[in-house]
């Protein structure tokens, strides 16, 4: 069994083919923000792609990378008209006069030139010197003090989660790989790595941050249009780095309240005698070793937290769509669709896989 390409969550999003708005590109280069358009919901969606940004975090950033590319792409131009200047103004000097041999000389003053363009080379690179060392003094710490943090936990290939609710720990809960914060608002992130080192990306919101086992790094990230953001770890950290990936959500506050306060519930109790029920006693034995679900006996700490399942757009880091067809896929045979993820194929016969799903279908 091979996965089907075109079954994978689309890398730009919502299906939207990437593309430039060259407004908003020169707004930013010229330091200024990205035009506040009034834009549907979702509007933002954006792929991998970092020249245009949705935060406050990559907004300060973005005006240097483009100066950078800026300069570079003129640096590049000038030296090109230089060397085919040279080329079409070249003289053959006779070098055999009357058959004497006469020594190749350089016109004098052309030292000058190379003195100038010391000079301006050393000028621009102390330049963007300087405006690194205070972008990055800028970044360092949001506007204002964020009003929560998320635990983030980096795992070969998956995101844990952790929300901390800083005044009612009972409100603290544990999700993975698709990540919502509130619009607008800073939220800080916590980096942890369990095995190995991994990177912490959301192109379109903010830098990039490691995750070092050992280790904590902190960093924070800001969205300021709602939307889904595609995140990536990009560190390389074994064989299914590339399908490490995450979606962030960037929600409306009430959208937001309303999606933390699901989350911090235990799951709903299935009901009495259904299929549900049993499959519920089978995830126990089969999965719940390394999967939670809160409220319930299953409380595995290896895997991500199953609990609201349901409420989650995709499964196995942002690589496959949450769809009963996909689930059933992942649970049948992990192996197959993500050889070398630490979830390993379980063997269920097909009247459990059937009870397992329907069960996990109830964790909304
Ligand atoms: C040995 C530990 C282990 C067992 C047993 C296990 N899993 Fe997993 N599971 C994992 C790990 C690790 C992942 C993350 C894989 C990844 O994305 O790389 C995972 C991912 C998943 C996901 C995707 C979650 C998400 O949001 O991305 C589902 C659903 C899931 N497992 C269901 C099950 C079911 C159902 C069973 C029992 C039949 C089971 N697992 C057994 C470790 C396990
Ligand atoms: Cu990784």
């Amino acid at each position: 069994m091979t996965t089907d390409p075109h079954s994978r969550v689309d890398l730009c999003e919502a299906g939207r083919p990437f593309r430039v708005r060259p407004a908003s590109v020169m707004a930013v280069a010229l330091g200024g923000t990205v035009p506040a358009a009034p834009l549907p919901a979702r509007a933002a969606d954006t792929p991998m792609y970092y020249l245009e940004t949705f935060g406050a975090k990559g907004d300060m950033t973005v005006p240097l990378l483009w100066a950078l590319i800026a300069v570079s792409v003129l640096v590049v131009v000038v030296i090109s008209a230089m060397v085919i200047t040279g080329i079409l103004r070249r003289r053959d000097p006779d070098l055999q006069a009357g058959g004497r041999i006469i020594a190749v000389s350089r016109p004098p003053g052309g030292i000058g030139w190379i003195h100038a363009g010391l000079v301006l080379t050393t000028l621009v690179l102390i330049g963007f010197t300087a405006w690194t060392v205070d972008l990055m003094a800028r970044i360092a710490a949001p506007g204002r003090e964020p009003s929560f943090m998320i635990e983030v936990t980096a795992q070969q290939f998956w995101w844990e989660a952790r929300y901390v609710d800083p005044d009612d720990p009972a409100r603290s809960f544990e999700t993975a790989n698709e990540l919502h914060i509130p619009l607008g608002e800073p939220v800080r992130i916590r980096l942890r790595s369990t095995d190995v080192i991994h990177s912490f990306w959301v192109p379109a919101l903010s830098g990039k941050t490691d995750a070092i086992p050992g280790q904590i790094n902190e960093t924070w990230i800001q969205g300021d249009r709602v939307g889904v953001y595609r995140g990536q770890c990009t560190e390389y950290c074994g064989q299914q780095h590339t399908n490490m990936a995450m979606r962030m959500f960037v929600d409306a506050p009430d959208d937001f309240t309303a999606w933390w306060d699901a989350q911090a519930a235990d799951a709903e109790p299935a009901s009495p005698g259904s299929l549900a029920v049993a499959g519920r006693q089978a995830f126990r034995l089969r999965c719940g070793a390394c999967h939670t679900v809160r409220g319930t006996r299953s409380a595995g700490e290896v895997g991500p937290d199953l609990t609201h399942l349901m409420s989650r757009t995709t499964i196995a880091s942002a690589m496959l769509p949450n769809t009963k067809g996909h689930l059933s896929g992942w649970i049948a045979a992990p192996q197959a669709l993500k050889p070398g993820s630490h979830m390993p194929d379980t063997g269920i016969s097909g009247p459990e896989l059937h009870a397992i799903r329907t069960y996990l279908a109830t964790l909304d």
